[in-house]
């Protein structure tokens, strides 16, 4: 994502983030989200975007792509007149009416570890809870890991479960979700996995098959301190909550931040102010430097067969590299076999469609991301990336209704891994 906004919108959007009280919602009542076909008027729409001072959703507007664009009920009037004559829908009608529908979270008590989990998202606190549940009724073959801990201190929480061989000797399979803080389905997605195969380990021969041969470590929120602000705070933030020396703005990208490539030129922003922002270094920010041992030592200890970062939104599956696109990683004939299989068998579920293929052509150029590091640096035998629903009627505010199909496709696609991985 480049730098959309202009230099007087930037100032009116910082001076309005200091006026607000610490505590108070980002209310987005009336803002509408715009969905334009953007074919040769690249150069017109990104005009729009940075003269009414606009955020867009999956990056800066480029040619050939639909951009989703966020419009304050000041502006629609304006942006309405400037995009006449362009193809273009509205996502969300009242983005702030869309949030209020999707927040409204089932309460949780202890004991309800079943598939009604998966009817609503959930507060952060209940996450952490429904995971210890989860362990508690699996105490033989699962426990509650932290991969270390955010900027604020918050442990980055995932569950371990093995198989009949004990913990800690079989390969690796590790899954990421919700490092850009906004992107909920993720963090439910990850929670599935964990939840289908500890479930089922007992009546399905394939699953007690699956996890007899791998230690699964599935992490449902890396950025806990992005994913507890989206709550309290802004439910459209998307990087950590780490401040920059000589800038008022917040939050590193911790997905433009892992140290591989990471000084490559175009693939991520210079801009403590942008969605993309790589950080002043590589590895700045301390959830991905924690990542990043965290992940080497799995590898040194047992090996890593597979990685997964889910993201949301685009209905993709992809592969090294988003650093150049010219680059083709070691494996690419084999994990561009293997996407396209999780990508048919993600489709026999409900019929939803997946593309494939490596980051850098596939959606964009994206330096310090974390399957190029973990491909490269931790050195996974299988590394993807995959952004799940939807292609753009919702994007960001899917409904909850959506969670569960969201997270059994994507099983789909992983079984299919499981069951054709080397
Ligand atoms: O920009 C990103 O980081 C990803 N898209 S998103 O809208 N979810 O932010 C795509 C980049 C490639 N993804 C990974 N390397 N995980
Ligand atoms: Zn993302």
């Amino acid at each position: 994502m480049k730098l959309v906004l202009g230099l007087a919108a930037l100032l009116t959007v910082a001076s309005a983030a200091v006026s607000r009280p610490k505590d108070q919602k980002v209310s987005y009542d009336g803002y509408k989200v715009f969905r334009v076909a953007v074919a040769h008027e690249v150069n017109k729409v990104n005009s729009i975007v940075k003269d009414l001072g606009l955020s867009t959703w999956k990056g800066a507007p480029r040619a050939g792509a639909f951009s989703d664009i966020v419009v304050p009920p000041t502006q629609v009037d304006a942006f309405t007149k400037a995009i006449a004559g362009l193809d273009a829908e509205v996502m969300h009608e009242d983005l702030g009416a869309s949030i209020a529908e999707e927040s409204v979270f089932q309460t949780y008590a202890a004991t309800s570890v079943n598939a009604t989990w998966f009817n609503s998202y959930h507060a952060y606190t209940d996450h952490l809870q429904w995971i210890n549940d989860l362990k508690a009724l699996h105490p033989g073959n699962a426990e509650v890991v932290t991969a270390g801990k955010s900027l604020n201190g918050n442990p980055i929480t995932g569950i371990h479960f093995w198989g009949s061989a004990g913990k800690g000797v079989k390969p690796a399979i590790v899954f990421h979700g919700t490092v850009h803080a906004r992107e909920w389905v993720g963090t439910l997605t990850v929670e599935y996995m964990a939840y289908n195969l500890l479930t089922n380990y007992n009546s399905s021969a394939e699953i007690k098959g699956f996890v007899d041969k791998y230690d699964f470590y599935m992490f449902p929120v890396v950025n806990p301190d992005g994913f507890i602000y989206t709550q309290t705070t802004n439910r459209l933030w998307r990087k950590n909550r780490q401040s920059t020396s000589g800038s008022t703005c917040i939050g590193h990208d911790i997905n433009r931040n892992w140290p591989f490539q990471w000084s490559v030129t175009g693939g991520a922003s210079t801009d403590p102010c942008a969605e993309d922002f790589k950080g002043l270094a590589q590895s700045d920010a301390p959830e991905t430097t924690a990542l990043a041992a965290w992940l080497k030592t799995v590898k040194a200890n047992q090996g890593l067969k597979l990685f997964i970062d889910y993201h949301s939104y685009s209905q993709l599956f992809m592969t090294p590299y988003g650093y150049s696109c010219t680059a083709v990683a070691a494996k690419n004939t084999e994990l561009q076999a293997l996407a396209k299989g999780a990508v048919a068998a993600i489709k026999a579920v409900h019929g939803t469609s997946f593309d494939y293929g490596p980051i850098c052509t596939t959606i964009y150029k994206a330096t310090g991301s974390s399957v190029d590091y973990v491909n490269d640096v931790v050195g996974a035998d299988y590394t993807f990336t995959s952004e799940l629903r939807d292609t753009g009627t919702y994007g960001f505010v899917l409904p909850a209704a959506q969670i569960l199909p969201t997270a059994d496709e994507a099983y789909a696609g992983v079984r299919y891994l499981l069951l054709n991985m080397k």
